[in-house]
């Protein structure tokens, strides 16, 4: 795939998805189609999820699973049921050579001959908030496998430094369901409307303010935070700066986007890497943030410079407004 053209797309807010991949599809010229189908795939799928949380209290599907994931985290039951959904549209799509998801230990290779992507996912983070109806999200990150295509997936195909990302996004399902990725040429976010099945876009070229006054972090955790995160958030408090923190990654890191601010999950005594995931969570997160003028670091270095070495790899995860990471961070 060609370098994408420096040119933003224009379609008129109220365009759908579609429209909106295949008028993409032109910047890149030498794409055939396979990442714009792979990104349908990964759409269809969030419609399905989003109808499954919707009703999940009427269904009888929410509550805990029973068992843990490679994570050791209880699943929830939606946990499964999307990762079932989004592994089964991802393998019925044919794009994809093989996925690394926050729910199977091991990589998922979808022995398909032809596939050219690798997709790493979190297909519902947050979940232990959709009891108690809160909003939660899928993050999902696209590679170009390194491999020839055909050949078994190797190591090196599913363990790239996130600046190799050809594609990211999330879908938000909060208040109203949200489709929102980039494929390197700016970000562009979609409003779900229930009633035509289809995704509106609704947030063209989405930028994050360079600085604000949100912060947000589990100050519950903050006695074993690093020094210069305590310094931090107490200038943030002095400065009289607002707290937000849902306790849901994209919903957090949304609002963050739209409003300006930051998100920091530092490491703890807990999690002394800090919790949240490279490859299925930060990456992503990342590219987005940086294609919309924002940054993200691990508190001291670019999170997409950082070389994977396993796959659900924990790193400490600072995003958000570019000014406001800068200073939180050590760089
Ligand atoms: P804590 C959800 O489990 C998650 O991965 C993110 O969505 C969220 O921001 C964070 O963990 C919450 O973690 O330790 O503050 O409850």
């Amino acid at each position: 795939m060609g370098k994408a053209e420096n040119s933003r797309i224009a379609l008129p807010v109220g365009s759908n998805l579609d429209r909106f991949i295949m008028r993409n599809q032109e910047g890149f010229p030498f794409a055939s189609g396979e990442l714009s189908q792979l990104i349908r795939d990964l759409a269809y799928a969030g419609k399905v999820v989003n109808r499954e949380i919707n009703r999940a209290g009427l269904a009888d599907i929410t509550g805990a699973y029973g068992a843990e994931n490679v994570q050791g985290e209880a699943q929830q039951n939606l946990d499964v049921a999307a990762d079932i959904r989004f592994t089964r549209a991802l393998k019925k799509g044919g794009e994809v050579a093989a996925i690394i998801s926050e729910e199977v230990e091991d990589v998922i290779d979808l022995n398909n001959p032809r596939a050219k992507y690798i997709v790493a996912i979190d297909p519902l983070d947050g979940s232990s908030n959709i009891d108690v109806n809160v909003s939660v999200g899928t993050i999902f990150s696209i590679y170009r496998r390194v491999s020839p295509m055909g050949s078994p997936v190797i190591k090196e195909d599913v363990l790239q430094p996130g600046k190799e990302q050809v594609a990211a996004g999330y879908i938000l399902y909060g208040s109203s369901t949200m489709f929102v990725y980039t494929t390197g040429k700016g970000v562009n976010g979609f409003t779900y409307e229930p009633s035509l099945g289809e995704y509106i876009l609704s947030h063209q070229d989405m930028k994050i303010p360079k600085s604000g006054s949100i912060y947000s972090v589990n100050e519950g955790a903050s006695a074993s935070f690093p020094k210069e995160v305590k310094d931090y958030i107490a200038s943030c408090k002095e400065r009289g700066y607002s707290a937000r923190y849902i306790g849901s990654l994209v919903a957090d890191f949304h609002r963050n986007v739209l409003k300006g601010g930051i998100y920091i999950y530092p490491s703890t005594e807990k999690a002394p890497n800090g919790k949240l995931r490279l490859m299925y969570e930060c990456n992503a997160l990342a590219f987005i943030a940086e294609e919309a003028g924002g940054k993200a670091t691990d508190g001291s270095k670019r999170i997409m410079e950082i070389q994977p070495t396993s796959l659900h790899q924990r790193v400490p995860f600072f995003v958000g407004s570019k000014e406001m990471v800068k200073e939180a961070s050590t760089l």
